[in-house]
């Protein structure tokens, strides 16, 4: 059972024909341009949430000094996204907590596990206890999805692929994951939750 709310409008393409992967990309890929605002350097590793009858998102804007922050954005379809050019801003009364050091990687983050062998980033799925979260009860050893198109081998960091969000549509169990590809732009890619999960418990090493 997924636990959520039935969201028929999450951003959507089906499973090409020719492909057997459990998770597959989408086809329109990067969603998001590396200077998609203008003083940005790349936009990448970023998290979205359904918002009133479309989506939010933080994301990570490196600018062209390379400084990093996070700026927030809107879309109806959640593949076209209007990103403010003005970072969030913090207030705080305590300005050292408040004081700009890195903001980087937001995520809202469910079951999509990065990891990392040092000169690649791929990711996997893990399943978690649900009370006890720190406890892992199955861990994908295959990848779900590891650099592989122009995009994520190339760019500011080489063959990356880092997941922060995704979206799911509990009626159908349909997901959208977002995710940071050569840590300069970022991308979709989709699944069924049931194949995830079966693929999970079939290829499991934790
Ligand atoms: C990690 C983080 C991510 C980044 C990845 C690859 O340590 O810094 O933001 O995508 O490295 O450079």
């Amino acid at each position: 059972m997924i636990a959520g709310s039935p969201r028929p409008n999450i951003p959507w393409e089906e499973r090409p024909p020719a492909c057997a992967d459990v998770v597959w990309r989408f086809s329109r890929n990067p969603i998001i341009a590396r200077d998609a605002i203008p003083t940005a350097n790349s936009i990448f590793n970023s998290a979205v949430v359904p918002f009133g009858d479309g989506f939010a998102g933080v994301f990570r804007c490196d600018d062209r000094a390379r400084r990093m922050n996070i700026h927030a954005g809107f879309s109806d379809d959640g593949m076209h996204w209007r990103i403010n050019p003005r970072p969030i801003e913090f207030r705080c009364h305590d300005a050292e907590i408040g004081a700009l050091a890195y903001r980087y990687d937001p995520r809202v983050c469910w079951g999509v596990l990065t990891s990392c062998n040092g000169f690649v980033y791929s990711f996997g799925a893990a399943l978690l206890d649900l009370d006890q979260p720190w406890k892992v009860i199955y861990r994908t050893a295959p990848y779900l999805l590891s650099p592989q198109m122009l995009y994520e081998c190339v760019g500011d960091v080489p063959n990356v692929v880092f997941p922060c969000a995704a979206l799911t549509d509990a009626a159908t169990g349909r997901v959208a994951i977002y995710y940071g590809a050569a840590d300069t732009v970022t991308g979709l890619a989709f699944g069924y939750l049931q194949e995830i999960v079966a693929f999970l418990k079939e290829n499991s090493q934790v």
